[in-house]
């Protein structure tokens, strides 16, 4: 008996504004009206003018680290756009744009980069999740939503971003496999920025995209650019509208890229290629879409003049909130845990000593006492 083919796949690539300006009219028609490309412009732009004072505020000491979002405006934009007010945000750490959109207030997200985990006090009604730093459990936190919506017989979706260093994850493809297999509304939206830290993404996946990671959990899925803010509001529509019709997930791989380092603490110079940034410098998604506002005389230099300055002054505004916000006691770390705190812990909390490394509190007055400067 022949072997006989059991699967064929393709994967589609949806691209509607390119570097170059052109647009499809065809594919573009109705994604988004003229107005809100405007207002997403001027989004990005204070998005951009965020990340840049963010950066240096780490750089003077006044924050502790800091990922740079630059270059990767339009993936998180693109699809909070296409997105109901009450459907799930499950975000890692490059979807500041995303967010903001959505009604977060800036200082939340300087707050939690300046060690404050009251940035992470989200307010309910915005549905979303606090910025996951281990990689790839923002994704099961993404399912257990949508199963809960489902569960409740609501409307509403999830949406999980994560990079293409967590499709390495077991997590990820636990996410997945569940998201499928229980017919959840489920979008998962990968930020393809070609690097996990030092390592490239052909190094994480030898299939040439990764997009078809949903294929082997029988999902539908997509690779788009993800510096066109029109592919992706375009995507994400189809795939939340797939979600909340039918119950289905979506794996979303936006191909996009990392204009800065890693964190502030990275380096990129060391192990990323020159030629590579410049080529990516040119595909930035805010020079894109200003070309766009520009061919149609939407936008001008005037405006863009006043945008600038609009932009500092609001995120200026957000740093003064969030510094004048009173630093955090150091109690704080202990007394959010348990509803009766074990001895132990009230002693530490009390002495602000742990009992590792010969430091047991109930100690201290037996340890000889520290040696006098002025003897
Ligand atoms: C579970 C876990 N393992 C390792 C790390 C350390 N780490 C921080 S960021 C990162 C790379 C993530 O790459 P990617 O998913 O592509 O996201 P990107 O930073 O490129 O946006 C790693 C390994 C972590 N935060 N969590
Ligand atoms: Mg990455």
């Amino acid at each position: 008996m022949p072997a006989k083919i059991v699967f064929h796949a393709k994967i589609e690539s949806v691209s509607i504004l390119d570097e170059q300006g052109n647009f499809d009219a065809k594919l573009g028609k109705d994604v988004i009206p003229d107005t809100d490309v405007v207002r997403l412009y001027e989004h990005m732009t204070i998005c951009r003018q965020f990340d840049e004072v963010a950066f240096k505020l780490q750089r003077s000491g006044r924050m502790g680290t800091y990922p740079e979002n630059r270059g990767q405006e339009a993936v998180s934009l693109g699809a909070v756009y296409a997105l109901h007010p009450d459907d799930w945000l499950v975000p890692c750490y490059r979807e500041n744009c995303g967010l903001f959109w959505r009604g977060l207030p800036m200082e939340y997200i300087l707050l939690h980069w300046m060690g404050d985990e009251r940035g992470n006090e989200i307010p309910r009604d915005l549905y979303m999740t606090p910025q996951a730093i281990p990689i790839g459990t923002q994704m099961l936190h993404a399912v257990g939503l949508a199963w809960a919506g489902k569960y409740r017989k609501k409307d509403s979706i999830a949406c999980a971003f994560f990079g293409d260093g967590a499709t390495s994850e077991g997590d990820c493809h636990e996410a997945l496999n569940f998201a499928a297999n229980l017919d959840l509304p489920v979008v998962f939206v990968c930020q393809n920025n070609g690097w996990a830290i030092s390592v490239p993404t052909k190094m994480q996946c030898s299939a040439p995209t990764l997009a078809q990671r949903g294929l082997a959990y029988g999902m539908e899925c997509v690779q788009c650019d993800g510096n066109d803010i029109f592919a992706m509001a375009k995507v994400v529509g189809e795939a939340a509208e797939r979600a909340r019709r039918d119950h289905r997930p979506t794996f979303i791989e936006a191909l996009t890229y990392r204009l800065g380092d890693h964190t502030t603490a990275d380096d990129a110079r060391r192990y990323r290629d020159e030629a590579e940034l410049k080529k990516w410098l040119k595909r930035d998604p805010l020079i894109r879409i200003r070309t766009y506002l520009q061919q149609r005389k939407l936008f001008d230099d005037s405006r863009e003049k006043a945008l600038q300055a609009r932009a500092r002054e609001e995120v200026a505004a957000a740093v003064k909130r969030a510094e004048e916000i009173a630093a955090p006691t150091s109690s704080d770390m202990f007394d959010w845990l348990y509803a009766e705190m074990p001895g132990e812990l009230a002693t530490q909390r009390a002495t602000l000593r742990t009992s590792g490394l010969g430091q047991d509190p109930s100690q201290l007055q037996e340890q000889s006492p520290a040696p006098s400067r002025n003897p």
